[in-house]
């Protein structure tokens, strides 16, 4: 069934003829409310990979014009691959699912001006006809809906320092619990409790593996965290063959493939820590939404530019394995 957030802009007779099917078929919603790109709309119409890209790492993850210049590199490493791209975000209060290079480009520039829009913010922006760049959660309630089961982006929020005191866990990890999503990331930044990032992972139900040699639960600018992965995937047909095993189980859950830095990019670990350390006390007096963007930020500027090199050298990484996956996951009939 079609969720209310998104059916007030449907007509009657679609939305009966969409309930009518116990799965979304994205091609439905073109033109009713919801913009696909022709590449994104063609592709899904023809059962060919798609893979999901985020739009708050942008917006509200890195500096004008390094933003703009990595959505593009990784849009089209992620064609180069196989796939077909779909950067999500809200224009004007309406979803875009798949952007043109105009979309991306006013999303860059207004930067923190987008609303950061995880599933909370949703209803609220399109009701307005607000511009929202999409975190890891609003992706995925949009990707889900739309048919797309490969989602490429750098980290996910997790549980942050502190979180016994201040409850702030990010929404990403619940809906990763509750949407059959692949997020494939770079593992946890250390500016969060990666610990218990991974245990409150396990209370959700999501599937978390490392791709690779190593069972080692990366660290975002780091190939290790300190932490075990509860399951190890060591290649782009193990990847694959797990998702379809996830939906083949209907469990409905999503999966976390954590895909290390490779390791000539891999950041002065030292430094990255030092530079989060200062950065974490700077933020003793910031809440909400407001302190991921604000870490990501501070530790850019201390390192002087060298956590956003790795962070962008990971997401280039991270989209050409997703692609690989999303096209090896086509090629199963289910
Ligand atoms: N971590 C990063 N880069 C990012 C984000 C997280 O290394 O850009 C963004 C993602 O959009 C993620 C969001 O979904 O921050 C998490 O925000 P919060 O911690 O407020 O849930
Ligand atoms: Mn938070």
């Amino acid at each position: 069934r079609i969720s209310p957030l998104f059916s007030y802009k449907l007509s009657s007779s679609f939305k009966r003829y969409y309930n009518d099917f116990s799965k979304p078929k994205s091609t439905l919603l073109d033109n009713q409310g919801w913009n696909y790109s022709l590449e994104v709309s063609e592709a899904l119409q023809e059962d060919r990979p798609v893979v999901a890209l985020e739009s708050s790492i942008i917006c509200h993850g890195m500096p004008y014009p390094q933003n703009l210049e990595t959505a593009i590199a990784v849009e089209n490493i992620v064609r180069e691959n196989g796939s077909a791209p779909a950067t999500i975000a809200i224009l004007n209060g309406k979803i875009n699912v798949g952007l043109s290079s105009s979309g991306l480009e006013i999303l860059a520039r207004i930067g923190q001006q987008a609303k950061k829009s995880s599933r909370r913010d949703l209803a609220y922006v399109v009701s307005q006809g607000l511009t929202g760049g999409t975190t890891v959660s609003g992706t995925i309630v949009i990707a889900h809906h739309a048919g797309i089961k490969v989602f490429v982006t750098g980290g996910i929020g997790g549980v942050h320092r502190g979180a016994e005191k201040s409850m702030d866990i990010s929404a990403d990890l619940v809906e990763l619990g509750k949407s059959p999503v692949a997020v494939v990331c770079a593992g946890v930044k250390s500016i969060l409790d990666i610990g218990k990032t991974l245990e409150y992972l396990e209370t959700q139900g999501v599937t978390v593996t490392t791709f690779g040699e190593t069972t080692d639960f990366p660290a975002f600018f780091t190939r290790k965290s300190g932490f075990k992965s509860p399951s190890n995937s060591k290649t782009i047909e193990e990847c694959a063959a797990l998702i379809n095993a996830n939906t083949q189980l209907g469990l409905d859950s999503g999966l976390l493939i954590a895909v290390p830095i490779p390791e000539n990019e891999a950041a002065d670990a030292d430094k990255v820590q030092k530079a989060i350390d200062i950065a974490l006390i700077e933020a003793k007096d910031i809440r909400g939404k407001d302190v991921t963007p604000f870490l990501l930020r501070r530790v850019n500027e201390i390192t002087q530019g060298g956590s956003l090199k790795s962070n962008v050298a990971l997401i280039k990484h991270n989209a050409k394995i997703g692609s690989r996956i999303a096209k090896c996951l086509a090629g199963f009939s289910s």
